[in-house]
């Protein structure tokens, strides 16, 4: 109950009086001092004024295990600080499908091909969702996009640079990693690792030019709680919407949001390197780029994709 009065809290634009909140969740003025001051206990501080009510003024900044928990269907798994979340759900036994594996901090953030993410404590959201979807491993990729798609809904400005970063202003605040367990033709289970820089002020020297963070872009600090669950619930759409009807059904928007279409790409296959512009999107996820007059289609996992200039 606590959880819904604090979404109430959250959602209301100014107080929201005792009486609403007892008539909406039929519970006596009582229980809901009770309930305001559980969460006071937690953190938040409520101001209560006898004509108006109570209003939410002060979230405490860490993550919220019992909040996020109301927006999955599985589990939620918390450390103050581990190595990778993605490493800690691919070892983690008796996992429920829909689980969220959430810390502040990791000490070996992984990237793509070996490479590395920085996540300093407190600053993001690092994360990983754990889900058992009934699909082939060829598909499983296309949940990077699915995920993609979803942090640009809730990344007000946010586009998507194909087919695994979030830009805004063509600086990266969010990567993601998917990684899977599969038997030949069907996926075991999947692990979709996010990365999101919300209120770090600053990075280090080699990421300064190249990554940014929602704080850097709008100058204000966010509350990391509201955006995850922003983004579990976008997330949960999009998903259900792809295990029903596939990418096609998300493709539109995707194109819409994709920065790389219409550019020219650098396309890094191992030592080969070559330049090509890139025009649209298969119906499966996969990148169409044109070089030497001939179109290629280009599978997310095989190669990097690069920008002329800049990041992007
Ligand atoms: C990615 O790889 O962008 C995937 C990042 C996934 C991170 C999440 S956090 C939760 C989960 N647990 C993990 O261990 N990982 C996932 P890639 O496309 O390879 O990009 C990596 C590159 O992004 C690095 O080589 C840096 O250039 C850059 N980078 C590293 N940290 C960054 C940051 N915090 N913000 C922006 N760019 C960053």
């Amino acid at each position: 109950m606590k959880y819904k009065i604090l979404e109430l809290l959250t959602r209301a634009d100014g107080y929201v009086s005792g009486e609403k909140i007892s008539e909406k969740f039929n519970i006596s003025r009582s229980a809901v001092w009770k309930h305001i001051n559980a969460l006071r206990k937690d953190g938040y501080e409520i101001n209560s004024s006898t004509n108006k009510g109570y209003r939410l003024t002060v979230r405490p900044d860490t993550i919220d295990a019992g909040l996020l928990e109301k927006h999955l269907t599985g589990r939620v798994y918390y450390a103050k600080e581990i190595k990778s979340t993605n490493l800690w759900a691919k070892s983690a036994e008796d996992v429920p499908d829909g689980s969220l594996f959430i810390t502040e901090s990791q000490t070996g953030g992984r990237g793509r091909l070996g490479r590395t993410w920085s996540s300093p404590m407190g600053d993001g959201i690092c994360m990983s969702l754990y889900l058992k979807p009934e699909i082939s491993p060829a598909i499983v990729s296309q949940l990077t996009l699915v995920a993609g798609l979803a942090v640009s809904r809730v990344i007000e400005d946010a586009k998507i640079k194909w087919p695994n970063d979030v830009l805004i202003d063509d600086k990266k605040i969010c990567g993601i990693l998917t990684e899977m367990s599969a038997e030949m033709d069907r996926a075991e289970f999947v692990v979709i690792g996010i990365g999101i820089n919300i209120n770090n002020t600053s990075f280090p020297e080699d990421l300064a030019d190249k990554a940014t963070s929602l704080y850097i872009e709008k100058g204000v600090k966010y509350d990391r709680n509201t955006i995850i669950t922003d983004f579990l619930d976008n997330f949960r759409t999009l998903y259900n919407d792809f295990l029903k009807h596939g990418f096609l059904a998300l493709k539109a928007e995707y194109e819409e949001k994709c920065v790389t279409l219409g550019r020219k790409v650098r396309i890094i296959r191992g030592e080969k390197e070559v330049i090509a512009d890139a025009v649209r999107i298969t119906d499966g996820g996969e990148l169409v780029v044109i070089y030497g007059g001939k179109e290629t289609i280009i599978n997310s996992g095989e190669v990097s994709v690069r920008g002329l200039l800049g990041y992007n």
